[in-house]
Parts: structure tokens; sequence; C-alpha cells
């Protein structure tokens, strides 16, 4: 299986965690959605997007991080990370679409606000008009709202929404751990799999205080608890670039400040 992804892709380690918690092998093809690598030809073929995740197995090429994280679950059963009663799943099913419908999306602003305009600017794609008009037409609306968080950076138009509604997700994290030792029940499921590449984020964006001390602790027992799994480190550690981990850092200590005063 060939993946396609990038170190900081909230997405990607989302799949690369199933990957190393499955036990299976898979060769990378590293995208870099900084530079804009992205929108070359040969990968907008692959994937009109121009996003990443994009798994290819055999004559399957499969773009969608929850889908393909389903795909793997069903092909290989081993090391289940979907519970087998009706209700267990629903449970899960509700984490995983409020991923995809809600977290991911407001990940995106964050994250984005706080570090990545920095350095896709850097990186020279402040080219309005390429950065908007590569990739296919239904994603154009998604690019345009990007490119006014890199341009905007935190006052950008709706910013503060998706941020507040990120950070409801702690509380949701944190009432529902207070019931099981897991987000859907007493067993690591795909749930805490959705949900730790967006803790990872806030931790990476120098944010763990929102957690820490005493706030959530059940939060931080749980993120304790996932970081010392097998598969954190070949699923996210391992493919983080140092210059961008510490960039990443330090770009979230300084907005932070601009950030708290933004969603209080
Ligand atoms: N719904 C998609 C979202 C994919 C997505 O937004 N990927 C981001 C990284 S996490 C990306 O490739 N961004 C590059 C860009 O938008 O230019 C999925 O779950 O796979």
């Amino acid at each position: 299986m060939k993946l396609y992804h990038h170190g900081s892709s909230a997405c990607a380690a989302k799949v690369r965690f199933v990957l190393e918690e499955k036990h299976l092998s898979w060769e990378g093809h590293y995208v870099d959605i900084l530079k804009g690598e992205q929108f070359n030809k040969d990968y907008l073929a692959l994937n009109p997007k121009g996003v990443v995740p994009l798994l290819i197995d055999g004559e399957l090429i499969l773009p969608e991080s929850t889908v393909i994280c389903e795909y793997l679950e069903n092909k290989y059963p081993e090391y289940p990370l979907m519970p087998k009663a009706a209700a267990q799943k629903a449970r899960v099913r509700l984490w995983t679409k409020a991923v995809d419908e809600e977290l991911h999306p407001a990940c995106s602003a964050i994250t984005y606000v706080a570090s990545h305009r920095h350095t896709i600017l850097r990186n020279g794609k402040g080219n309005f008009e390429e950065f908007v008009e590569n990739g296919d037409a239904a994603g154009k609306a998604a690019r345009l709202l990007k490119w006014q968080w890199i341009q905007e950076g935190v006052k950008a138009p709706g910013v503060a929404d998706k941020i507040r509604l990120y950070l409801t997700y702690l509380d949701k994290m944190e009432a529902a751990l207070s019931e099981s030792d897991w987000l859907a029940g007493n067993t690591f499921t795909m749930a805490d799999i959705a949900l730790t590449p967006y803790l990872n984020r806030l931790a990476a964006l120098a944010m763990e205080p929102l957690w820490q001390n005493g706030r959530l602790p059940n939060v931080e027992n749980w993120f304790q608890r996932i970081k010392a799994r097998p598969a954190f480190e070949p699923a996210f550690l391992k493919w983080m670039p140092a210059e961008l981990t510490e960039e990443m850092y330090c770009n979230g200590q300084q907005t932070w400040p601009e950030i708290e005063k933004l969603i209080s």
C-alpha cells in the first residue's frame, strides 16, 4: 500500500496511526503541502481535490481519511479498532463524523492562522491566483477560505467561531472520559484514533495548558496513555521534520495571547 501524506497533516496522521496499530506495512510518498506539492499535476491526477492523505492499494485509489481508516479496518480485521456491538459502533461513528464535519475544519483554521501561514508565505506560495486557481473547481471555496487565513491570520472572518468550536471538543472528551477509559467505552477504538491528531495539534502549537494543570484531568491522562502506545511514535513523531516541529511550537506560543483575546 502507498500512502500520500504529510508530517503535519492531521488526517494523514490518523491514517498512519491505524496502519501502525494494525502492524501493516506501507510505503510513504511525502507531499509537502506547505510548499504546494499537492497542486503538482501528477498528484492532482490522483486526487483532484489536492489534499492528503490518499491511499493506493492495488487498483484502488482512495481519498478521505475516515473512509481510508474504515477500509483498512474492514480489509485487515486483525487488531480490531471497531467494537462488535451495534450501539458501540454507533458511538465510535459519532466521534469520527464529528471529526470530519466540525473538528477538522476548525483544526485547519487554528493551524493556518497560528502557524502554517508563516511557513507558506516564507515558502513563496504567496501568489493568490496560483494558490486559489490550482486544484479542482469543487475545492475552490475551501482554498479561498484558506487564503484568507494565510493573509489575515487570526483576524480573518469566522476564525474565532472555529476555534471556540474546536475547544468545545476538549470538554466533550473530558465528559466522555469521565465515564469510561477510552472515548467510546472501555476499549481503545477508532474514536481514540480519530481524536488523537487534534489533541496532538494543540500540543504541537504549545497549547497543552488548555488541559494540563488540573484543567481537564481525564483528557490529560488519556493523552498520556495515547502517547505511550508503541504506534504513536511511528505514526506522529517520525514524520514531523524537526524544523517544522520547532516552528509550529514557537508560532503557537507567539499567537496564543492573540487567540486567547479573540475567543474570550
Ligand atoms: N476530508 C479530507 C480532508 C483532507 C485535508 O484537508 N487535508 C489537508 C491536510 S490535513 C491538506 O491536504 N491540505 C492541503 C491544502 O488544503 O492545500 C480527509 O479527511 O482526508
